[in-house]
């Protein structure tokens, strides 16, 4: 670990096709180069409990699933995935780079399927008690920039196969938390080619690492 800084917890979050798992790679490889080892994970998921229960919400399926039952099968992953693998690493002053967080349920489950904001931040309030990402990356771009990225991809999964204006509806939720959570959350248009972004990702990076080592 480079100087004296101790565990960060840093997410990654975007629409359908934004480039996350691209990016991720690329946040994973830029800290190396800065000396430090990221524990990279994701969400839903992260641990094999976890993991289940992200197969349990995306897999398609006849039965209309209810946005609350929903909400809470994300959180109690959440749970696990926090008491498990985020925790303990940061409490060893790792540093973890999380594939989505609850940025994203505030943005899918709320702004997109209509679950009220304040039951979600009662759900968050029971299992994060206060922890939240210390940097969260959001990729910006036009919904159907991203779906035509990922177009021709074997599965669709339940989300994937939402309408556009439920992905609209998604993306202005999360312009709505960056709006409000500016210090925590920085936007990089993704509609660009990817050295564009990538080169807004290492300097949103860099000025996290400089502010964090003082
Ligand atoms: N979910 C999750 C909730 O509803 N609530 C929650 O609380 C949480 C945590 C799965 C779903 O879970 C839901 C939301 C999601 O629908 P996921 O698997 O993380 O979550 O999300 P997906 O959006 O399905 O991930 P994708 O794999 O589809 O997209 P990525 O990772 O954003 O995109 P990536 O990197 O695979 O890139 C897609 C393609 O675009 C290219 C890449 O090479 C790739 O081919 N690409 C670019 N092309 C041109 N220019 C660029 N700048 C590019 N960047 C990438």
């Amino acid at each position: 670990m480079r100087g004296n800084l101790s565990g960060r917890f840093i997410t990654l979050e975007g629409t359908e096709g934004a480039g996350k798992s691209t990016n991720l790679a690329f946040m994973r490889d830029y800290l190396e180069g800065a000396g430090i080892t990221a524990l990279v994970t994701r969400e839903p998921g992260g641990t094999a409990f976890a993991e289940e229960i992200r197969e349990l919400v995306l897999s398609p399926r006849e039965e209309g699933v209810d946005a609350l039952a929903e909400t809470l099968l994300i959180f109690a992953a959440r749970a696990q995935h926090l008491q498990a693998v985020i925790k303990p690493a940061i409490a060893e002053g790792r540093w973890v780079l999380c594939d989505r967080f609850t940025d994203a349920t505030y943005a899918y489950q709320g702004a997109g399927r209509g679950v009220p904001r304040e039951q979600i931040a009662v759900l968050e309030g029971l299992v994060q008690d206060g922890f939240k990402p210390d940097l969260t990356v959001y990729l910006d771009l036009p919904v159907e920039i991203g779906l035509a990225r990922i177009q021709g991809r074997d599965e669709p999964d339940r989300f994937e196969r939402e309408r556009h204006e439920f992905f609209n509806r998604v993306r202005k939720g999360y312009l709505e938390i960056a709006n409000t959570e500016s210090a925590r959350v920085k936007v990089v248009d993704a509609s660009r080619n990817l050295r564009d972004v990538q080169r807004d990702i290492s300097a949103q990076l860099d000025a996290c690492l400089r502010s964090w080592q003082t």
